[in-house]
C-alpha cells in the first residue's frame, strides 16, 4: 500500500491557490496510492465554518472527494492553523480528522503528528491552542458578525506569524528528539513531524524521526511505499 503525505502547504497564504495541489491530489489515486495524510496547516488559516470558506478550500475539498471515490484514504490530521475541523462541517469530507495518526508501510511502523506543542514544559502554548480550539471561542466565532470575526481571524494569524513562523529557523532539537523517543517507545519506528517546514531526518533512540519539507516551499508530497 503506498500512503502520500502532504505538509504545511499555507494556501491562500505562501502556498498560493489551490491549482497545483489539486492537480498533485487529482493523481494520487492512479498512481497507486491508497491512503493520503493531509498533516496539517494546508490552508494558512483554516477555520472551518462555511461562512469563512475560501476558494482553496472548496477546490481542495472537491479534490478530497474525488480521491476517496477513486479508493484513496483521506486523513486529515489538525496543525495549529487549522480550527473546528474535527467538530465542524467539513469533517466528513475526510475518513477520519485526528491529531495523529499511524500506519505501517513495507513493515515499518510510521507515526504521523503535525509538530506544533511538542514541548510539555511551553504551558503558555498548550493553553494558547486548547483556548483557540475550544468550544466557546467556536462559538463566538459563529456569532459574531462574520467581517468582525474575519478580521479577528486575520488579527490572530498576524500573531500566529509571529510567534510560529519568524523563529522557525532553529528547530527545538531537544524537544523534538525527548518527543520522538518518548512516542517511538509506544511501538512505531518513525516519526514524522510537519510544522517546521525544513526537511529533516535523524537517528533517535527507538527508531528515526523525520520532518517533511513544507510544501509551499518544495511542492513536495512525500510518498511511502
Ligand atoms: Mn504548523
Amino acid at each position: 500500500m503506498s500512503v502520500a503525505i502532504i505538509a504545511d502547504s499555507h494556501l491562500g497564504g505562501p502556498g498560493g491557490d489551490a491549482g497545483p495541489l489539486v492537480e498533485q491530489i487529482d493523481t494520487l489515486a492512479a498512481g497507486g496510492c491508497r491512503r493520503l495524510v493531509l498533516l496539517g496547516d494546508i490552508f494558512h488559516v483554516w477555520v472551518a465554518l462555511r461562512s469563512f470558506e475560501s476558494p482553496e478550500v472548496a477546490r481542495v475539498m472537491a479534490a478530497v472527494a474525488r480521491a476517496r471515490d477513486a479508493g484513496v484514504e483521506v486523513e486529515y490530521v489538525e496543525g495549529n492553523r487549522d480550527f473546528f475541523v474535527a467538530t465542524g462541517p467539513y469533517a466528513d469530507g475526510f475518513d477520519r480528522v485526528v491529531l495523529e495518526t499511524a500506519f505501517e508501510v513495507g513493515g515499518r511502523r510510521f507515526l504521523a503528528v503535525h509538530g506544533d506543542g511538542l514541548d510539555d514544559a511551553d504551558w503558555r502554548y498548550r493553553f494558547w491552542r486548547w483556548l483557540s480550539k475550544s468550544w466557546p471561542v467556536r462559538w463566538a466565532v459563529r456569532s459574531i458578525p462574520t467581517p468582525l470575526a474575519k478580521r479577528w481571524v486575520h488579527a490572530t494569524e498576524a500573531r500566529l506569524s509571529r510567534t510560529n513562523f519568524k523563529h522557525k529557523s532553529r528547530i527545538p532539537e531537544a524537544v523534538v528528539r525527548r518527543y520522538a523517543e518518548r512516542r517511538l517507545a509506544e511501538g512505531h519506528d518513525v516519526l514524522l513531524l510537519g510544522h517546521f517546514h525544513e526537511p529533516h531526518r535523524w537517528p533517535v533512540a527507538g527508531g528515526e524521526v523525520w520532518l517533511l519539507d513544507a510544501w509551499f516551499r518544495s511542492r513536495r508530497v512525500e510518498e511511502l511505499g
